[in-house]
């Protein structure tokens, strides 16, 4: 027998997650034989119907009338792009031609960083590869497009029931002629964790193989020691190295000298030293201002020499201001999310630093009917998700004071507001910075930011002051987070970890100075494969299911047991897949190439004594009726 839970979520509390964790219920189905693709769709349609999807309670619906968003059409074949270039002439023409030409180029991320900091990471793979021919068509002077890594990886399987590889392959294939564009967070790889070298590895090698072209890595206290093994790995594929200096404080502020100019431009000959195509500048918070921005940007083009790409979000609303400051000052290549999911925690706005730049020698050369059309496709999109919106409505020039990462912002708020915090939140941005100060001034990205985040948490929830926090006579309970990082697992900070909070958070245990990886023993791949087998009851696996498992064990397992029992719900239009279906509804639902389901909802029967509910469709003009529990 297989019992598998459709709502069983891991226990898994991180900073994407905006919706409340669900109550686990025990047996929800026993099935005895294997079951046709065609079925199990028709198993979650009628499931969803029944009980509506978890991840959308209690939120906001879509509007009503909106529609199966549908992509503009273009008729031009794909023209040579980025890519193009570098499947011929390899990563170093690529740099060497993109340092040489005059344009501001662009990175559109609203595939990746965009609905990140938007939409909780929730945008499905559907959305993507419907629109993917229009961006190899009509715009092919993209530097890249971001669609891949981050947090996208991780919510993929866990919230949206799909293959996070397959989405790769899809936008590869749809997209042969600009570069695909990955966020890898170092050793940490896609996750939260330090993982061993060979994971990493076996990860990067599988992400370029499956179509990743540039791969961004950074580290999320700026340690250059703890990137190496990510960033031999990328240059080992042969695909585009960026490495990312993240970027903190103000270098024009005398106050925060910790991280001054000569600080990003020492990391900045480390990484060219490593081996670098790419200068990565990547500012997630959006702290840096357009003076600072013309400052840093000409200081590292002059003194390290490499192309620089310059990654912002708008939270503060000066996004596209210091864009322009940055393009003025020489930047390579920008990141933009198109206009429909711009601003705010996203990218700044695509189509205006388009336009901000028209008849400037930096102009990008880009079409605005076309990016309007492209953007109104978006739009269209964006309005299906409406559960996930985050409420923020307005730029703020707070995330001066705390510095949260775009994608961190709205989830923190989300996830005070969940433990009873919502009118205490200005406490809680205090908090943050206080805890930055007390962990002595780090850069805060993932998953570093994450640790900060925790500590704000428990300063709030427990009324400490950082002086109470800090004081040894005050009995505190760390988060577990927060010992970890100060052990030393997430590596090390410039000048290292605070002595006396380290000493009163973790009393006589072992810390450690060197790099994480050092500590952690490689993995048998093998073995683990053979394992993972074995767990699935001899299912097969590929080494993209084996570097998913990598990263995420559990996650991965629970995402295969429900997708043997769904099956591909990932060609299930976004509103049917959250919302299921009305009676009389009629869907198309096209599992494979050419192999279409044309599925009817007809109506649904009484609840039986047993408690399971009858859900009466035709497939394909064929009567089917599917037995689904009632757990309302
Ligand atoms: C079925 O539909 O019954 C079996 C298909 C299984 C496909 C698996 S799911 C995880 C992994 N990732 C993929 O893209 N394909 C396989
Ligand atoms: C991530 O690591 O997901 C980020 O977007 C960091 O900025
Ligand atoms: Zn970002």
């Amino acid at each position: 027998d297989f019992v598998i839970n459709l709502l069983k979520h891991p226990s898994f509390l991180d900073y994407t997650y905006t919706t409340q964790f669900i109550d686990t219920t025990d047996g929800l189905f026993k099935f005895r034989k294997r079951r046709d693709r065609a079925t199990k769709i028709l198993t979650y349609l009628a499931d969803i119907t029944v009980n509506g999807h978890p991840e959308v309670a209690g939120r906001p619906r879509p509007r009503p009338e909106i529609k199966e968003p549908r992509a503009p059409e273009f008729d031009a074949a794909p023209a040579p792009g980025t890519r193009t270039l570098l499947e011929r002439e390899g990563p170093q023409a690529l740099a060497d031609w993109l340092r040489d030409q005059p344009h501001l180029l662009l990175t559109d991320t609203t595939m990746r960083d965009a609905h990140q900091s938007l939409l909780a990471t929730r945008m499905r793979s559907i959305d993507m590869i419907r629109v993917t021919p229009a961006y190899a068509s009509a715009l092919p002077q993209l530097f890249s497009v971001e669609c891949w890594g981050g947090a996208t990886f991780d919510v993929a399987y866990r919230f949206l029931q799909e293959c996070p590889w397959q989405r790769l392959r899809d936008i590869r294939k749809a997209m042969p002629n600009v570069m695909t564009q990955m966020l890898l967070r170092g050793a940490n790889g896609v996750g939260y964790t330090n993982y061993p070298d060979n994971v990493v590895q076996f990860f990067v090698r599988q992400a370029a193989e499956t179509g990743i072209d540039v791969f961004r890595v950074f580290d999320s206290l700026n340690w250059v020691e703890n990137m190496r093994v990510a960033m031999d790995a990328v240059l080992d594929s042969g695909k585009v190295l960026e490495g990312a200096i993240c970027y903190t404080g103000d270098i024009l502020d005398p106050d925060r000298a910790k991280y001054d100019l000569d600080y990003y431009v020492r990391l900045g000959h480390e990484l060219r030293d490593a081996g670098c195509h790419i200068l990565g500048l990547k500012d997630m918070a959006g702290l840096l201002k357009p003076a600072s921005a013309g400052v840093l940007i000409r200081a590292l083009k002059e003194e390290v020499g490499l192309p620089i790409h310059f990654h912002t979000h708008d939270t503060s609303g000066l996004g596209g201001a210091t864009i322009l400051a940055a393009a003025e000052a020489g930047v390579d290549v920008a990141d933009a999310a198109m206009d429909a999911l711009s601003g705010n925690t996203s990218q700044p706005t695509l189509g205006s630093i388009v336009e901000g730049l028209r008849n400037t020698p930096r102009d990008t050369g880009l079409d605005m009917g076309t990016i309007r059309r492209i953007s109104d496709y978006w739009e269209q999109v964006r309005a299906h998700y409406a559960a996930f919106e985050t409420g923020q409505q307005s730029p703020t020039s707070e995330i001066y004071l705390h510095e949260m990462p775009g994608g961190q912002f709205t989830n923190l708020k989300a996830q005070a507001r969940s433990m009873g915090l919502e009118d205490r939140w200005p406490e809680v941005a205090r908090a943050y910075a206080d805890a930055n100060a007390m962990f002595g001034d780090i850069v805060k990205v993932t998953p570093s930011s994450k640790v900060v985040g925790d500590m704000a948490l428990v300063m709030v929830a427990q009324g400490l002051t950082r002086a109470q926090v800090e004081d040894p006579k005050v009995e505190v309970s760390f988060p577990d987070s927060v010992l970890d990082m100060l052990r030393g697992n997430l590596g090390q900070p410039p000048g290292g970890w605070p002595e006396a909070i380290s000493r009163k958070a973790l009393k006589d245990e072992a810390r450690f100075t060197d790099r994480p990886g050092l500590h952690a023993h490689p993995i048998d791949i093998d073995d683990t494969r053979a394992r993972v087998i074995e767990e699935l009851e001899g299912f097969r696996i590929d080494d993209e299911d084996l570097a998913g498992y990598l990263m995420y064990p559990k996650v991965f397992l629970d995402y295969m047991g429900r997708h043997r029992i769904y099956g591909p719900v990932r060609t299930l239009p976004t509103r049917n897949f959250f919302y299921g279906m009305a009676p009389g509804e009629e869907i198309s639902v096209e599992i494979d190439p050419g192999k279409t389901l044309e599925v009817r909802l007809i109506t649904l029967g009484e609840t039986t004594e047993d408690g399971d509910v009858r859900v009466f469709f035709e497939l394909n003009g064929q009567p089917r009726t599917i037995r689904v529990p009632n757990r309302k």
